[in-house]
């Protein structure tokens, strides 16, 4: 019987750190099983609508992601059964056909804009985290991350900004920030936030997190 799997939230305004955060602490447990699952891999399959009917969709919104998926296939890899968890496509603005293979972890890391907006998801989360990034870091960083890596012009980072990622933020995002156990100003550059978080991380899982100091002792 494997054990139930440690499950951490890391939410935050698009380009906040989040996916940084997540890293952070995927790099300092890499010997242990440990992975991370993004909320935007359960995009809802748009592939029956034009290219141009997609492009209306909203995606800062909680209807635009398929929640109940992901909700299923926690608790599968809770109960220790792998899963094969879909890829999304930006470019494209759909899922692929694609899909690749999770198995169980000891700790699960779930990232997303909306992770914690979903009662179902926060109830399954053994800690809670917002990263707290200022507005004008995250649309200059969005600025960049879209056009060198989601094949975005400027034009239309802009108008998804102000037209959708903005409200939306204010609207569903920054709510659920009263939900957080921990929140960490600035993402990852804020080192003490993710070692005091690596630190609970491992008081959970028992590790000792300075096993060479002791040797000494
Ligand atoms: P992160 N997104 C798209 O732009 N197109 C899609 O097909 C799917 C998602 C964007 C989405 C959201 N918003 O702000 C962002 N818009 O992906 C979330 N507009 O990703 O948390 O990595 O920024
Ligand atoms: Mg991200």
């Amino acid at each position: 019987m494997s054990k139930k799997p440690i499950i951490i939230g890391v939410t935050g305004g698009s380009a906040s750190g989040k996916t940084s955060v997540s890293r952070a602490i995927l790099d300092n447990f890499k010997n242990e099983k440990i992975a991370m699952i993004e909320h935007d891999s359960y995009y809802k399959d748009q592939s029956h609508l034009d290219f141009s009917e997609r492009l209306k969709t909203n995606y800062d919104h909680p209807f635009a992601f398929d929640t109940d998926f992901l909700i299923e296939q926690l608790k599968e890899l809770s109960e220790g059964r792998a899963v094969d968890i879909p890829i999304y496509d930006y470019e494209k603005h759909t899922r692929s056909d694609k899909t690749y293979r999770q198995d169980p972890q000891d700790v699960i890391i779930v990232e997303g804009i909306l992770v914690l907006d979903d009662k179902r998801l926060r109830d399954m989360m053994d800690i809670k985290i917002f990263v707290d990034t200022d507005d004008d870091v995250r649309i200059l960083r969005r600025i960049k991350r879209d056009m060198d890596e989601r094949g975005r012009t400027l034009d239309s980072v802009v108008s998804q900004y102000l037209s959708a990622v903005k409200p939306m933020y204010h609207q569903f995002i920054e709510p659920t920030k009263r939900y957080a156990d921990v929140i960490i100003p600035e993402g990852v550059s804020n080192t003490v936030g993710v070692d005091i978080i690596n630190t609970k991380i491992a008081s959970i899982l028992d590790i000792d997190n300075h096993s060479d100091e002791k040797e000494n002792v």
